[in-house]
């Protein structure tokens, strides 16, 4: 065994050992100070019991519960008659006073490695603007300030960020003085790393000196509120609702008091989004029921026949994706945080650059490594009470995942143009569509400027036209 001088360190030196990790120690000898004490501050962060109990189960996901019927989740449709329309009207004014009321705060998760959209940066610097290719950050920033100017209210924001993107993150806010926000109610947190571990169970080295780590999953942002003392802090400030979104969706409606409204109304602990699938075998998580509680299936765990499972009506009984929108009560996350079940962990196995025991970069080209993540999710499986509320995909949907397939950013950027669009033409614009119905041309409304249509009504000028570009700032 190596020695080492201070007793946590020791310790965890042999907690290396008892796991039968030594081999991340193979390069000790040769290593200077600095990278040692780099390498031991690493060990330091790893639950090594964790890692040996995932690495035990690899190849069966801890999630997979067999024999689990799945049944049609109940969802709250998008009004169509006019009961359902004053319904949400009644929402809507519920969900107002709690914003005004100081009861909401903001989640963003921007922890992910963006490694489908190749960038070498955190994803929510995206330039998403479709004419001033503003950041995603920044459009999330100028929806809430907007939000805090119309309610009065304060809307803190959190935003869960890991060692993949935190400091980058932090950077980004400063060099763009956090986009005119005030700096005390934007608070970045980071959520854990994990290390990922080859078909034998052996973890990954990228370096000498460095162990190959991954975040935890958006699941880990429960734990990652509770130990950066942010849950304790909305408590202080009176925040007992939880807006929860992540940082890939620039269609998102922040803090939509509508939802906000049928959460409390139906004293819901969880509330989420939902949109019908334009296919059946559309790759996105789907709601379903299991012994009476609404969770959500991964695309992954269903049978072809199950995704394409039809009712007598002709309608998909699993036919209701998720958004990953969702409300949280703060209370609720404590409770999940306090029971001793933990949110299961998900495996997968990706391609994994890293050294072999020469010290050679190893770049697979086939999958090597597993990576261990919770999903936020599985948290649905504690709730007393879960709502499922439908919404409109053109309206609040188009996540910017990847260069290639349906959610890329092209998508995203004509998906924002056409929204905008349809705004201008309900305010009287003429804005002319391809055979598509895709907006000829460009558009861009700055939420400072409206920040949603009824908004746009008030500020738009009698006689603006569009002639193929049109950008609206405040
Ligand atoms: C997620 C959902 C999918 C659907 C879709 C909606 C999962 C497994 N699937 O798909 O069902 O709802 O979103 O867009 O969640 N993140 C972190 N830390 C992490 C991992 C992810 O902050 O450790 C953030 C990441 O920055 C991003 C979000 O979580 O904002 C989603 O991550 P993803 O892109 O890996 O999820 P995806 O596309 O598999």
């Amino acid at each position: 065994m190596i020695k080492v001088s201070g007793e946590r360190d020791q310790i965890n030196i042999a907690k290396v050992y008892k796991a039968g990790q030594d081999h991340i120690l193979r390069f000790w000898d040769e290593l200077d100070y600095d990278s040692r004490k780099k390498l031991l501050a690493q060990i330091d962060g790893i639950d090594f019991q964790l890692v040996t109990r995932l690495a035990k189960g690899l190849g069966s996901d801890e999630h997979k519960k067999p024999g689990r019927t799945l049944g049609r989740a109940a969802v709250v449709r998008a009004p169509q008659t006019p009961q359902e329309h004053q319904a949400r009207r009644v929402a809507l004014e519920e969900g107002e006073k709690a914003i005004r009321a100081g009861r909401v705060a903001l989640l963003t998760v921007a922890g992910g490695q963006s490694t489908r959209l190749g960038l070498d940066r955190p994803k929510g610097e995206f330039p998403i603007g479709p004419i001033t290719r503003k950041s995603l950050f920044q459009l999330f920033a100028e929806k809430i300030t907007a939000l805090r100017k119309r309610y009065g209210a304060q809307l803190p924001w959190y935003i869960m960020t890991s060692e993949a993107t935190d400091s980058a993150t932090r950077a980004f806010f400063e060099r763009n003085s956090y986009f005119g926000m005030p700096r005390s109610k934007t608070v970045f947190f980071k959520q854990r790393m994990l290390p990922a571990v080859d078909r034998r169970g052996k973890m990954l080295m990228t370096r000498k000196d460095e162990i190959f780590m991954s975040p935890d999953g958006h699941g880990g942002s429960l734990l990652a509120l509770q130990e950066s003392g942010a849950l304790a802090q909305m408590e202080e400030d009176g925040n007992d609702i939880l807006f929860y979104f992540q940082v890939d969706n620039p269609l998102v409606v922040v803090a939509d008091p509508a939802f906000i409204g049928h959460h409390l109304l139906e004293g819901a602990e969880v509330s989420c989004k939902a949109v019908r699938k334009t296919l059946p075998l559309e790759k996105v998580g789907v709601f379903a029921s299991v012994d009476g509680k609404t969770v959500v299936a991964e695309y992954s765990d269903l049978s072809e026949e199950q995704q394409e499972l039809q009712d007598e009506e002709g309608e998909l009984v699993f036919g209701f994706g998720n958004l990953a929108i969702h409300l949280f009560s703060v209370d609720f996350l404590k409770r999940v945080l306090a029971t001793e079940q933990k949110l299961p962990y998900h495996t997968s196995f990706k391609k994994t650059p890293h050294i072999d025991k020469n010290n050679h970069l190893v770049q697979p080209r086939k999958p090597n490594g597993y990576k261990f993540e919770t999903f936020v999710f599985n948290t649905l499986e504690f709730s007393e009470k879960t709502l499922v509320v439908e919404t409109l995909r053109a309206d609040e949907f188009a996540p910017v995942k990847s260069t290639t397939g349906a959610d890329t950013p092209e998508n995203a950027v004509r998906m924002l143009t056409n929204m905008w669009g349809r705004w201008l033409a309900a305010c009287g614009v003429h804005v002319p569509l391809d055979g598509k119905g895709d907006v000829q041309g460009v558009i861009e409304i700055s939420p400072l400027f409206a920040l949603d249509q009824a908004q746009l009504a008030e500020n738009v000028k009698a006689g603006t036209e569009f002639t193929g570009q049109l950008c609206l700032e405040p």
